[in-house]
């Protein structure tokens, strides 16, 4: 027993900590750090254990030794005098050697090792000391409580990798703690982990484990006994798994105390990393290396100045704003000024690996900051806009916080070009998303960067409208299709945890605001913003995942906003604990200059220096931009068009006939079985279409499906690319495309004839998109975006489909160049009609677009040779109704003949894609030919018009119907039926024409859509307006075509026809519907007013059908 104090008495004072009372404080105090934003947590969990014990003395180089251990090393010390072997084979050695007066450090002896192990790698022999003692082939037994120990600590390493975030610090606030959630998961406290045999999770005690519910105010302490645990095991010795690189080169083991605190300091301090869901090892191993690795995150002294210097300007911009403009809005960034220089980090980062493009899509709040801070747009031009000045162009424009703009410039950290637009967009959040991933897209297809890297998108959002808005996951899932992939986006969260009033509690359900990034398998790096150098280390390595891997991921900046959601709104109302903190809260930049202040990176000086120069900055410009007196909308736009406006003659429109053998050879191309065809088994049915094709082609006709394919051809040989995408869009809903022919026997082998057109010809994309329309169309305008030399199609499944994207019609594609001087001329594929399908899958809702078009219906455009052209420049979108194949060819080419470029919305058929009579001929679609906006009558009944008793206007597939029905009743020459194809702009002066063709005859309106649907609504008064203009003179001179601009144009051609313009004053039209000329009006025959677009019995629908038919020529 003497012997037996004496050696642990000599062992004792070697320890740190000494004597076993101290040890306890030792381990419980003395290196427990405080974790600020969990400090009622900090004394209870295995957190506290980060900082390393004290150097050790050269006792303590024996790992297993420490102050605790001291009576259990009595204990064994005992056993061992009375039998060697009753200890275990390591005790025996480590007795034996330290009898024999072995130096402190040198009695314990490692065991051998068995294989040649890995970097961080020890072998576990090394580990258990019966291998050592007695070697393997003895075939002892190996000590399971080793084994299940290294098992627990792997277990430990891998629970921090996979939550160490939920308990990471990284709310500045410590109010939500960002996930929402203050409990501590079990597997990341040390009791879980007993170390006693017990299966992970399995209590000895009942009330010893934490309930998941608890919140950290009512959090109850751990049980002794893992105390216990804790104190005796803390220093043990572990070797490191393969999986983390938490060692440094040399280390391939280390006490569970360092093992803790390296994996504290990379996964729950100011950074949490989830990413263990990635189904990708090499993936995994990427993140856990720089996150891991010692001394990753550190950054040298150029670079914290750098930070602070982007800091300063990022918060002074605001302050100079809040000074100059105290009650404007603007949606400043205070509180999350480290938005700024982390998208300059990812800028700097991903144009030193290659980037030369960047597209951005950002919400309203610091979107100021981003274009002065980040694309450096001139400071005037932005002081400018609020000043309230008139625009010197056309156009209605936008509110400051919404607008675009597109700048090259010089990277100065890496010294190389890059250009960065920043896409205007609406209020509505995120509904960008998509359109800068479609821009990203096409800008990447256009320069042949098929890997992303040249271009990329850094998409901005805020916390409440990521988690809450759905286009958001439909960004995430286009995001590695094939035809939609921009080879990786960075999202950024400016999350300052609120959305306007709303608490996150209140606007989410799930832990982060970040989560919906978790199905596309993209990390995502939450940080403190309030530690500046932990957002950088973030951003670089978010910059260096995209150009490795082309995949998503997600920085979500966990912040605050200092001020209410706008700078007049009153935060207290509804936040007031939030606000009471948020008011005692040190800025950012006061608190990382203090902190390089103390350190002595930068001297207060410095700092000073830094801020009073950009103050200046700021000052030189307002004072130009108080110099102003106009702004110019196209100054904010994002994507400029060079070459194709210039030198153009904005009336003037290249002819879409083209020349038969064009309209021969594609149509035998697009016939024909791939040229590999012996080997290329093609499918019975496609045979027999194939067939049917080349057998119109050889009689010069077309249907819809080769009229489609010939536009689309024709264009590819002019070298205008073309894209068509939309949900089954390949085959065609209704199976009449088949743009894609597939190998009936083996699996992914296609033949696309349209892509073997021509050796020389442009690239034609073809894509069957996700089951998205928001997103999709969003997508589409944006790659119509890039390019106006490319013809942009979607198609809807069914137009009426197309709602689930309103907001990109209604906010982009109808308001888009009014507000932000940006043309497209994406075109909208809509399958419309009435065959009896139910309320769904019938109407494209035409009226929902009418009400959009921008078309005056009272005014009379002055008529001159550029009438028609002039109607297509002055609009904000068109909307067609095609009869013909022909028609259709013609106004899908007309997209790239106009000198412009306008959205097109084309109501596509459904039964009419077969129907015999719904064909064309070439002679409609060769050169001398054109797009007909009307389709007069051209039977009998035009041959002797004043015979004529009625003529009805129409659209669409009903023309067929009604043509039917007349011939049933025989009154041919008694009816004129007129097709009106292009509804907006309204072809008023064809009709007028059509009228005063047939003096005698009764006028009506037949339509299949019910009476307050359809086109009724929008033809009406412009029935009325150009039966009124039919009397007027033409005028003969037209004024020279530019300057192009409609508002202009419209004054001063309503001036010169001697009429008012809308713009000029309000139009005071009667309602009345009899023309000056004394006609009756314009009246309706079709179906009655109706809550639903279509009725879902297929009887009534076919009564109803016959009833027009009845009503149309009833009378006769
Ligand atoms: C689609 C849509 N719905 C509602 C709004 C109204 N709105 C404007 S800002 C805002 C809060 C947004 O919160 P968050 O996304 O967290 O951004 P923050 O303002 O906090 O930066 C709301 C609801 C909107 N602009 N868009
Ligand atoms: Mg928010």
């Amino acid at each position: 027993m003497h012997r037996t104090r004496s050696l642990v008495a000599g062992l004792l004072p070697l320890i740190p900590g000494a004597a076993p009372e101290r040890l306890a404080v030792w381990l419980v105090k003395g290196y427990v750090q405080n974790s600020s934003a969990r400090a009622p947590l900090a004394a209870l969990n295995i957190r506290q254990y980060s900082a390393a014990p004290p150097p050790p003395t050269q006792a303590a180089a024996e790992p297993f030794l420490n102050g605790s251990s001291s009576v259990y090393v009595e204990e064994m010390y005992n056993s061992w005098l009375q039998d060697p072997k009753s200890v275990h084979a390591s005790w025996d050695s480590f007795f034996r050697n330290a009898s024999a007066g072995a130096a402190p450090g040198q009695a314990y002896q490692a065991p051998p090792s068995l294989a040649v192990p890995g970097r961080h790698e020890i072998p576990i022999t090394a580990l258990v000391p019966q291998m050592s003692m007695s070697g393997v082939s003895t075939g002892l037994p190996i000590d399971e409580k080793i084994i299940d120990d290294h098992l627990a600590v792997q277990a430990i390493i891998r629970s921090y990798q996979t939550r160490g975030h939920h308990i990471a610090d990284l709310d500045p606030l410590g109010i939500n703690l960002a996930d929402l959630d203050a409990t501590i998961a079990p597997e990341l406290q040390l009791a879980t982990y007993r170390f006693d045999n017990l299966p992970l999770g399995m209590d000895h005690d009942s009330d010893s484990q934490l309930s998941e519910k608890q919140t950290h105010y009512e959090v109850a302490p751990p049980p002794a006994r893992s105390l216990q645990w804790q104190e005796k095991d803390m220093d043990r010795i572990f070797k490191l798994p393969a999986t983390t690189y938490i060692g440094k080169p040399d280390e391939r083991a280390l006490p569970l105390r360092e093992i803790l605190s390296r994996l504290e300091a990379a996964y729950c301090r100011h950074i949490g990393v989830e990413f263990m869901f990635i189904n990708s090892l090499e993936q995994c191993n990427w993140i856990r290396k720089r996150f891991e690795t010692p001394g990753a995150m550190s950054l040298d002294a150029e670079g914290k100045r750098l930070l602070l210097a982007r800091v300063t300007r990022a918060a002074g911009f605001e302050a100079f704003l809040a000074r100059k403009w105290t009650s404007e809005k603007r949606f400043g960034l205070e509180g999350c000024e480290m938005l700024i220089p982390a998208m300059k980090t990812i800028i700097d980062k991903s144009s030193e690996l290659g980037v030369e493009s960047i597209i951005m899509g950002m919400p309203h709040r610091g979107r100021l900051n981003v274009l002065a801070n980040v694309c450096r747009k001139p400071l005037e031009q932005i002081f400018a806009q609020f000043a309230g000045l008139e625009a010197a162009d056309d156009g209605s424009g936008d509110v400051k916080y919404h607008l675009g703009t597109y700048i090259e410039r010089l990277n100065r950290v890496t010294n190389k070009n890059i250009r960065l637009a920043v896409v205007a967009n609406p209020s509505h959040l995120e509904a960008v998303d998509t359109i800068v991933q479609g821009k990203t897209r096409a800008e990447q297809f256009y320069k042949g960067d098929s890997e992303g890297k040249k271009t990329m998108s850094i998409l901005l959002h805020g916390d409440a409208a990521f988690s809450g808005q759905g286009i958001v996951y439909e960004t995430f899932t286009l995001s590695d299709l094939p035809d939609y992939t921009t080879r990786g986006t960075i999202h950024i969260v400016a999350n300052n945890q609120i959305g306007f009033t709303t608490d996150p509690r209140h606007s989410r359900s799930s832990p982060y605001c970040t989560d919906v990034a978790r199905v596309v398998n993209a990390p995502i790096f939450h940080v403190n913003a309030d530690d500046p150098e932990a957002v950088m280390h973030v951003c670089k390595v978010a910059a260096e995942w995209r150009a490795t891997f082309h995949k998503d991921v997600v920085v979500d900046l966990v912040s605050y906003r200092r001020g209410g959601h706008n700078e007049i709104d009153e935060p207290m109302f509804t936040q007031p604990l939030m606000y009471s903190k948020i008011r005692k809260m040190k800025s950012v930049m006061e608190k990382y200059s203090a902190k390089l202040i103390e350190e002595g990176t930068v001297t207060k000086e410095e700092v000073d220096d830094v801020r009073n120069k950009y103050e200046k900055i700021c000052e030189e410009a307002y004072v130009k931009a108080q110099k102003e007196t106009q702004i110019r909308y196209k100054d904010w736009l994002d994507s400029p068009w060079s070459g194709f406006f210039e030198g153009k003659n904005p009336l003037k429109m290249g002819n879409t006939g083209v020349i038969e053998e064009t309209l021969k050879h594609i149509g035998k191309r697009f016939s024909s079985t791939p040229p590999n065809a012996a080997e290329f088994v093609v499918h019975k049915g496609i045979e027999r279409i194939l067939r049917a094709r080349m057998e119109m082609v050889e009689t010069r006709t077309v249907d819809w499906a080769l009229g489609e394919a010939m536009a689309f051809g024709s264009l590819l040989k002019e070298g205008i690319h073309v894209r068509l995408s939309g949900q089954d869009v390949e085959r065609g809903t209704f199976s009449h495309r088949h743009h894609v022919l597939h190998h009936q026997t083996s699996d992914k082998s296609t033949y696309k004839p349209l892509c073997n057109l021509y050796p020389d010809q442009a690239p034609y994309t073809v894509c069957n998109s996700s089951l998205s329309e928001f997103g999709v169309l969003g997508f589409e305008l944006g790659y119509s975006m890039t390019n106006p030399n490319a013809l942009v199609c979607w198609e809807a499944q069914f137009g009426d489909f197309f709602n689930t994207a309103q907001c990109i019609i209604d906010q982009f594609i109808a308001s888009g160049q009014s507000k932000w001087v940006r043309q497209s001329g994406i075109v909208l594929l809509l399958p419309h009609g009435m065959e009896g399908m139910g309320p769904e899958h019938s109407s494209a809702r035409p009226e929902r677009f009418l009400h959009a078009c921008s078309e005056d219906p009272e005014t009379f455009p002055a008529e001159t040779e550029e009438f028609a052209i002039r109607q297509l420049h002055d609009t904000n979108m068109i909307v067609a109704n095609c009869s013909t194949p022909a028609n259709y060819f013609h106004i899908l080419r007309r997209q790239i003949a106009m000198p412009f470029r306008k959205p097109l919305i084309i109501f596509t058929p459904k039964s009419l894609l077969r129907h015999p009579e719904a064909k064309s001929s070439f002679d409609d679609m060769v050169e001398t030919t054109g797009f007909k906006r009307v389709i007069p009558e051209a039977g009998l009944a035009a041959s002797q018009p004043e015979a004529v008793r009625k003529v009805i206007f129409c659209s669409g597939k009903i023309y067929y119907e009604l043509k039917k029905a007349r011939e049933d009743r025989g009154l041919d020459s008694a009816v004129a039926i007129t097709r009106i194809e292009q509804i907006c702009p309204f072809p008023f002066d064809l009709i007028r024409d059509e009228i005063n063709k047939y003096p005698n005859a009764e006028l009506k309106w037949a339509q299949e859509e019910h009476k307050n649907m359809g086109v009724w609504s929008f033809v009406q008064p412009r029935f009325h307006t150009a039966m009124q203009g039919s009397s007027e003179r033409r005028l003969s001179t037209p004024p020279q075509p530019s300057p192009p601009d409609a508002s202009w144009w419209r004054r001063q051609w309503a001036r010169l026809a001697g009429r008012p313009s809308s713009a000029d004053v309000i139009a005071s039209h009667p309602s009345a519907s009899v023309s000056e000329s004394g006609r009756g009006p314009v009246s309706y025959v079709g179906r009655g007013v109706s809550a639903s677009p279509a009725t879902g019995s297929k009887r009534q629908h076919l009564k109803e059908a016959a009833q027009l038919l009845e009503d149309a020529f009833a009378g006769l």
